[in-house]
Protein backbone atom coordinates (compact mmCIF):
# COMPACT_ATOMS: atom_id res chain seq x y z
CA UNK A 1 0.00 0.00 0.00
CA UNK A 2 1.43 3.44 -0.58
CA UNK A 3 0.97 6.19 2.16
CA UNK A 4 -0.70 7.79 -0.56
CA UNK A 5 -3.54 5.56 -0.77
CA UNK A 6 -3.48 5.97 3.37
CA UNK A 7 -3.66 9.53 2.87
CA UNK A 8 -6.93 10.05 1.04
CA UNK A 9 -8.13 7.52 3.15
CA UNK A 10 -7.43 10.00 5.83
CA UNK A 11 -8.50 13.20 4.28
CA UNK A 12 -12.23 11.29 3.90
CA UNK A 13 -11.44 10.95 -0.09
CA UNK A 14 -14.71 9.23 0.08
CA UNK A 15 -14.40 7.86 -3.87
CA UNK A 16 -11.07 5.77 -2.94
CA UNK A 17 -12.64 4.84 0.62
CA UNK A 18 -15.84 3.85 -0.92
CA UNK A 19 -13.86 1.90 -4.45
CA UNK A 20 -11.77 -0.04 -1.60
CA UNK A 21 -14.74 -1.07 0.18
CA UNK A 22 -15.98 -2.56 -2.88
CA UNK A 23 -13.04 -4.40 -3.77
CA UNK A 24 -13.56 -6.06 0.14
CA UNK A 25 -17.30 -6.93 -0.94
CA UNK A 26 -16.69 -8.55 -4.15
CA UNK A 27 -13.99 -10.81 -2.73
CA UNK A 28 -11.06 -9.72 -5.42
CA UNK A 29 -7.38 -11.17 -4.64
CA UNK A 30 -5.40 -7.96 -5.10
CA UNK A 31 -7.28 -6.47 -1.72
CA UNK A 32 -5.93 -8.47 1.01
CA UNK A 33 -1.92 -6.75 0.97
CA UNK A 34 -4.03 -3.53 0.78
CA UNK A 35 -6.35 -4.72 3.88
CA UNK A 36 -3.08 -6.34 5.89
CA UNK A 37 -1.10 -2.81 4.99
CA UNK A 38 -4.38 -1.09 6.53
CA UNK A 39 -5.12 -2.91 9.59
CA UNK A 40 -2.48 -0.93 12.15
CA UNK A 41 -3.91 1.82 11.25
CA UNK A 42 -7.93 0.66 11.93
CA UNK A 43 -7.01 0.16 15.80
CA UNK A 44 -7.88 3.26 17.33
CA UNK A 45 -11.36 3.20 16.75
CA UNK A 46 -14.18 2.61 19.24
CA UNK A 47 -16.43 -0.41 17.82
CA UNK A 48 -20.41 -0.23 18.80
CA UNK A 49 -22.65 -3.29 17.53
CA UNK A 50 -26.10 -2.08 17.23
CA UNK A 51 -28.39 -5.17 17.11
CA UNK A 52 -31.89 -6.18 17.23
CA UNK A 53 -34.76 -7.39 15.26
CA UNK A 54 -35.65 -5.88 11.76
CA UNK A 55 -37.69 -2.68 12.55
CA UNK A 56 -37.05 -2.24 15.79
CA UNK A 57 -35.46 1.28 14.98
CA UNK A 58 -31.76 0.10 14.81
CA UNK A 59 -31.09 3.00 11.70
CA UNK A 60 -33.33 5.55 13.13
CA UNK A 61 -31.33 5.34 16.26
CA UNK A 62 -27.81 5.33 14.56
CA UNK A 63 -29.47 8.43 12.61
CA UNK A 64 -29.67 10.16 16.09
CA UNK A 65 -26.40 8.51 17.75
CA UNK A 66 -24.62 10.66 14.79
CA UNK A 67 -26.02 13.94 15.42
CA UNK A 68 -25.01 13.36 19.48
CA UNK A 69 -21.33 12.31 18.32
CA UNK A 70 -20.83 15.29 15.67
CA UNK A 71 -22.18 17.62 18.35
CA UNK A 72 -18.77 16.63 20.84
CA UNK A 73 -16.93 17.18 17.34
CA UNK A 74 -16.41 13.21 17.35
CA UNK A 75 -15.93 11.42 13.39
CA UNK A 76 -17.84 8.19 13.08
CA UNK A 77 -18.22 5.23 10.41
CA UNK A 78 -21.37 3.35 9.99
CA UNK A 79 -21.45 -0.49 8.10
CA UNK A 80 -24.86 -2.01 8.36
CA UNK A 81 -25.58 -5.42 7.73
CA UNK A 82 -29.04 -5.40 6.83
CA UNK A 83 -31.43 -5.60 3.54
CA UNK A 84 -34.36 -3.98 5.10
CA UNK A 85 -32.10 -0.95 6.45
CA UNK A 86 -33.02 2.67 5.52
CA UNK A 87 -29.38 3.11 4.67
CA UNK A 88 -29.52 0.51 1.56
CA UNK A 89 -31.23 3.69 -0.56
CA UNK A 90 -34.46 1.40 -1.08
CA UNK A 91 -35.92 3.17 1.62
CA UNK A 92 -38.73 5.72 2.13
CA UNK A 93 -37.89 8.93 0.49
CA UNK A 94 -37.90 10.91 4.37
CA UNK A 95 -35.74 7.87 5.45
CA UNK A 96 -33.16 9.09 2.10
CA UNK A 97 -33.05 12.58 3.40
CA UNK A 98 -32.19 11.70 7.01
CA UNK A 99 -29.21 9.54 5.18
CA UNK A 100 -27.99 12.38 3.06
CA UNK A 101 -27.79 15.07 5.46
CA UNK A 102 -24.88 13.12 6.98
CA UNK A 103 -23.66 12.19 3.94
CA UNK A 104 -22.68 15.49 3.20
CA UNK A 105 -20.39 15.32 6.37
CA UNK A 106 -17.05 14.20 5.63
CA UNK A 107 -16.68 13.35 9.34
CA UNK A 108 -19.68 10.76 8.54
CA UNK A 109 -19.04 8.07 6.34
CA UNK A 110 -22.49 5.03 5.98
CA UNK A 111 -22.07 2.11 4.57
CA UNK A 112 -24.68 -0.43 3.80
CA UNK A 113 -24.45 -4.42 2.74
CA UNK A 114 -26.67 -7.27 1.94
CA UNK A 115 -26.31 -10.81 3.67
CA UNK A 116 -25.46 -12.17 0.58
CA UNK A 117 -22.78 -14.57 1.59
CA UNK A 118 -23.27 -17.03 3.99
CA UNK A 119 -23.01 -15.79 8.01
CA UNK A 120 -19.94 -17.07 8.73
CA UNK A 121 -18.40 -14.91 5.47
CA UNK A 122 -20.89 -12.09 6.73
CA UNK A 123 -19.20 -11.84 9.79
CA UNK A 124 -15.42 -11.53 8.32
CA UNK A 125 -16.39 -9.05 5.52
CA UNK A 126 -18.13 -6.99 8.12
CA UNK A 127 -14.85 -6.65 9.88
CA UNK A 128 -13.02 -6.28 6.92
CA UNK A 129 -15.23 -3.48 5.86
CA UNK A 130 -14.75 -1.84 9.50
CA UNK A 131 -11.40 -1.88 9.30
CA UNK A 132 -10.86 0.07 5.95
CA UNK A 133 -13.45 2.75 7.38
CA UNK A 134 -11.36 2.52 10.81
CA UNK A 135 -7.98 3.13 8.88
CA UNK A 136 -9.82 6.47 8.03
CA UNK A 137 -9.07 7.54 11.51
CA UNK A 138 -12.66 7.65 12.86
CA UNK A 139 -13.25 7.73 16.51
CA UNK A 140 -16.70 5.60 16.59
CA UNK A 141 -17.33 2.70 13.86
CA UNK A 142 -20.89 1.24 14.85
CA UNK A 143 -21.87 -2.01 13.58
CA UNK A 144 -25.66 -2.58 12.59
CA UNK A 145 -26.93 -6.10 12.42
CA UNK A 146 -30.06 -7.61 12.57
CA UNK A 147 -29.68 -9.76 15.78
CA UNK A 148 -31.46 -12.82 15.74
CA UNK A 149 -29.98 -16.05 16.56
CA UNK A 150 -26.48 -17.02 17.34
CA UNK A 151 -24.77 -17.66 13.83
CA UNK A 152 -25.94 -13.10 13.33
CA UNK A 153 -24.19 -12.91 16.90
CA UNK A 154 -20.83 -13.70 15.40
CA UNK A 155 -20.92 -10.30 14.12
CA UNK A 156 -21.56 -8.19 17.33
CA UNK A 157 -19.12 -10.31 19.12
CA UNK A 158 -16.19 -8.32 17.68
CA UNK A 159 -17.12 -5.40 18.71
CA UNK A 160 -16.43 -3.20 21.85
CA UNK A 161 -19.38 -2.46 23.32
CA UNK A 162 -22.85 -4.27 22.33
CA UNK A 163 -26.17 -2.64 22.32
CA UNK A 164 -29.14 -4.54 21.57
CA UNK A 165 -32.44 -2.94 20.95
CA UNK A 166 -36.24 -4.00 21.66
CA UNK A 167 -39.59 -2.97 21.14
CA UNK A 168 -42.54 -2.98 23.11
CA UNK A 169 -44.04 -6.11 21.67
CA UNK A 170 -40.57 -7.72 21.50
CA UNK A 171 -41.66 -10.20 24.01
CA UNK A 172 -41.47 -13.33 22.18
CA UNK A 173 -38.04 -12.53 20.81
CA UNK A 174 -36.47 -11.98 24.00
CA UNK A 175 -37.14 -15.74 24.66
CA UNK A 176 -35.83 -16.28 21.10
CA UNK A 177 -32.82 -14.51 21.32
CA UNK A 178 -32.00 -15.22 24.59
CA UNK A 179 -29.02 -17.67 23.61
CA UNK A 180 -27.36 -14.91 21.20
CA UNK A 181 -27.35 -11.33 21.56
CA UNK A 182 -28.62 -11.08 25.21
CA UNK A 183 -25.89 -12.61 26.41
CA UNK A 184 -23.53 -10.58 24.92
CA UNK A 185 -25.49 -6.77 25.20
CA UNK A 186 -23.90 -4.21 27.50
CA UNK A 187 -27.15 -1.60 26.93
CA UNK A 188 -30.59 -2.37 26.56
CA UNK A 189 -32.79 -0.11 24.24
CA UNK A 190 -36.15 -0.62 24.28
CA UNK A 191 -37.36 1.98 21.62
CA UNK A 192 -40.81 2.96 20.42
CA UNK A 193 -41.20 3.49 23.84
CA UNK A 194 -44.25 5.51 22.59
CA UNK A 195 -46.20 2.78 21.99
CA UNK A 196 -47.75 0.53 24.74
CA UNK A 197 -45.70 -2.47 26.33
CA UNK A 198 -42.34 -0.58 27.32
CA UNK A 199 -42.68 -0.88 30.76
CA UNK A 200 -43.69 -4.55 30.70
CA UNK A 201 -40.54 -5.54 28.23
CA UNK A 202 -38.52 -3.49 30.63
CA UNK A 203 -39.94 -5.37 33.75
CA UNK A 204 -38.89 -8.67 31.48
CA UNK A 205 -35.33 -7.59 30.66
CA UNK A 206 -34.66 -6.70 34.30
CA UNK A 207 -35.83 -10.05 35.35
CA UNK A 208 -33.97 -12.07 32.58
CA UNK A 209 -30.95 -9.79 33.90
CA UNK A 210 -31.12 -10.96 37.44
CA UNK A 211 -31.84 -14.60 36.57
CA UNK A 212 -28.30 -14.70 34.61
CA UNK A 213 -26.15 -11.95 37.06
CA UNK A 214 -24.15 -14.20 37.96
CA UNK A 215 -22.56 -14.83 34.13
CA UNK A 216 -22.35 -11.03 33.95
CA UNK A 217 -19.31 -8.57 35.12
CA UNK A 218 -22.05 -5.63 35.33
CA UNK A 219 -26.03 -5.31 35.11
CA UNK A 220 -27.09 -3.69 31.58
CA UNK A 221 -28.75 -0.25 31.96
CA UNK A 222 -32.47 -0.79 30.14
CA UNK A 223 -32.96 3.05 28.26
CA UNK A 224 -35.83 3.69 26.88
CA UNK A 225 -36.04 5.07 23.41
CA UNK A 226 -38.41 7.03 20.73
CA UNK A 227 -35.54 7.37 18.15
CA UNK A 228 -37.79 9.26 15.58
CA UNK A 229 -38.62 11.98 18.33
CA UNK A 230 -34.95 11.64 19.51
CA UNK A 231 -36.18 11.02 22.84
CA UNK A 232 -33.68 9.08 24.82
CA UNK A 233 -30.79 9.31 22.56
CA UNK A 234 -28.93 12.03 24.88
CA UNK A 235 -28.96 9.00 27.65
CA UNK A 236 -28.26 6.26 25.33
CA UNK A 237 -25.02 7.73 24.40
CA UNK A 238 -23.75 8.85 27.55
CA UNK A 239 -24.67 5.29 28.72
CA UNK A 240 -22.14 4.09 25.76
CA UNK A 241 -19.71 6.76 26.68
CA UNK A 242 -19.80 5.71 30.34
CA UNK A 243 -19.42 2.10 29.68
CA UNK A 244 -16.84 2.49 27.93
CA UNK A 245 -14.93 4.49 30.01
CA UNK A 246 -15.46 1.74 32.92
CA UNK A 247 -14.82 -1.14 30.64
CA UNK A 248 -11.39 0.92 29.51
CA UNK A 249 -10.55 1.63 33.23
CA UNK A 250 -11.07 -1.67 34.33
CA UNK A 251 -9.09 -3.23 31.58
CA UNK A 252 -12.15 -5.66 29.65
CA UNK A 253 -11.86 -3.55 26.60
CA UNK A 254 -7.99 -5.14 26.59
CA UNK A 255 -9.20 -8.30 26.93
CA UNK A 256 -12.29 -7.92 24.73
CA UNK A 257 -9.83 -6.93 22.15
CA UNK A 258 -7.86 -9.72 22.81
CA UNK A 259 -10.74 -12.21 22.20
CA UNK A 260 -11.94 -10.46 19.14
CA UNK A 261 -8.51 -10.71 17.69
CA UNK A 262 -8.21 -14.54 18.58
CA UNK A 263 -11.45 -15.33 17.32
CA UNK A 264 -10.30 -13.38 13.85
CA UNK A 265 -7.54 -15.49 13.39
CA UNK A 266 -9.15 -18.53 14.34
CA UNK A 267 -11.82 -18.18 11.81
CA UNK A 268 -9.34 -16.92 9.02
CA UNK A 269 -7.36 -20.09 9.78
CA UNK A 270 -10.73 -22.20 10.09
CA UNK A 271 -10.83 -20.63 6.02
CA UNK A 272 -7.54 -20.98 4.99
CA UNK A 273 -7.39 -24.68 6.21
CA UNK A 274 -10.46 -25.40 4.57
CA UNK A 275 -9.87 -23.74 1.29
CA UNK A 276 -6.41 -25.41 1.15
CA UNK A 277 -7.74 -28.50 1.68
CA UNK A 278 -10.69 -28.31 -0.86
CA UNK A 279 -8.42 -28.32 -4.02
CA UNK A 280 -9.98 -29.62 -7.36
CA UNK A 281 -7.98 -33.40 -6.68
CA UNK A 282 -9.95 -33.53 -3.31
CA UNK A 283 -13.17 -32.43 -4.68
CA UNK A 284 -12.90 -34.86 -7.11
CA UNK A 285 -12.02 -37.73 -5.21
CA UNK A 286 -14.53 -37.02 -2.67
CA UNK A 287 -17.06 -37.22 -5.67
CA UNK A 288 -15.48 -40.55 -7.22
CA UNK A 289 -15.96 -42.37 -3.55
CA UNK A 290 -19.43 -40.69 -2.08
CA UNK A 291 -21.29 -43.78 -3.63
CA UNK A 292 -18.46 -46.08 -1.57
CA UNK A 293 -19.08 -44.46 1.40
CA UNK A 294 -22.47 -44.48 1.82
CA UNK A 295 -22.86 -48.30 0.53
CA UNK A 296 -20.48 -48.56 3.39
CA UNK A 297 -22.65 -47.21 5.68
CA UNK A 298 -20.08 -44.53 6.84
CA UNK A 299 -21.28 -41.71 8.75
CA UNK A 300 -20.87 -38.30 7.36
CA UNK A 301 -17.88 -38.18 10.23
CA UNK A 302 -16.04 -41.06 9.68
CA UNK A 303 -16.00 -40.11 5.78
CA UNK A 304 -14.69 -36.91 6.68
CA UNK A 305 -12.13 -38.49 8.92
CA UNK A 306 -10.27 -40.71 6.15
CA UNK A 307 -10.92 -37.88 3.81
CA UNK A 308 -8.23 -35.88 5.81
CA UNK A 309 -6.33 -39.04 7.10
CA UNK A 310 -5.36 -40.43 3.50
CA UNK A 311 -5.41 -36.97 1.85
CA UNK A 312 -4.37 -34.58 3.91
N1 LIG B 1 -43.39 4.87 16.58
C1 LIG B 1 -42.06 4.83 16.45
N2 LIG B 1 -41.53 4.45 15.26
C2 LIG B 1 -40.18 4.40 15.16
C3 LIG B 1 -39.34 4.75 16.24
N3 LIG B 1 -38.05 4.59 15.84
C4 LIG B 1 -38.10 4.15 14.57
N4 LIG B 1 -39.38 4.06 14.14
C5 LIG B 1 -39.84 3.64 12.80
O1 LIG B 1 -39.65 2.23 12.64
C6 LIG B 1 -39.37 1.92 11.29
C7 LIG B 1 -38.14 1.05 11.20
O2 LIG B 1 -37.00 1.82 11.58
P1 LIG B 1 -35.52 1.44 11.19
O3 LIG B 1 -34.64 2.42 11.85
O4 LIG B 1 -35.38 1.30 9.71
O5 LIG B 1 -35.41 0.00 11.87
P2 LIG B 1 -34.21 -1.10 11.76
O6 LIG B 1 -34.71 -2.16 10.80
O7 LIG B 1 -34.09 -1.66 13.13
O8 LIG B 1 -32.99 -0.42 11.29
C8 LIG B 1 -39.26 3.24 10.56
O9 LIG B 1 -40.46 3.50 9.88
C9 LIG B 1 -39.03 4.24 11.68
O10 LIG B 1 -39.49 5.52 11.35
C10 LIG B 1 -39.94 5.17 17.48
O11 LIG B 1 -39.28 5.47 18.47
N5 LIG B 1 -41.30 5.19 17.52
MG1 LIG C 1 -31.69 -0.84 9.77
Amino acid sequence: MTSELLNSLRQNDTRVLSGLISAVENGDDTISETLNSLFPHSRDSVRIGITGPPGAGKSTLIDKLIVQIRAEDGTVGVVSVDPTSFFSGGALLGDRVRMNRHSLDPAVYVRSMGSRGHTGGLARLTHQVADVIASTGKDYIIVETVGVGQAETEIVLNVDIVVVVFVPESGDEIQIMKAGPMEVGDIFVINKADRAGADRISQLLQDYMSDSSGQREFVPQIILTEATEGKGIEQLWAQCRTLMAELQQSGTIRKRRNEQYLSRVRNAVHDELAARFWNSDRESVLMKQIDGMRERHLSPYEAADQLVNELG
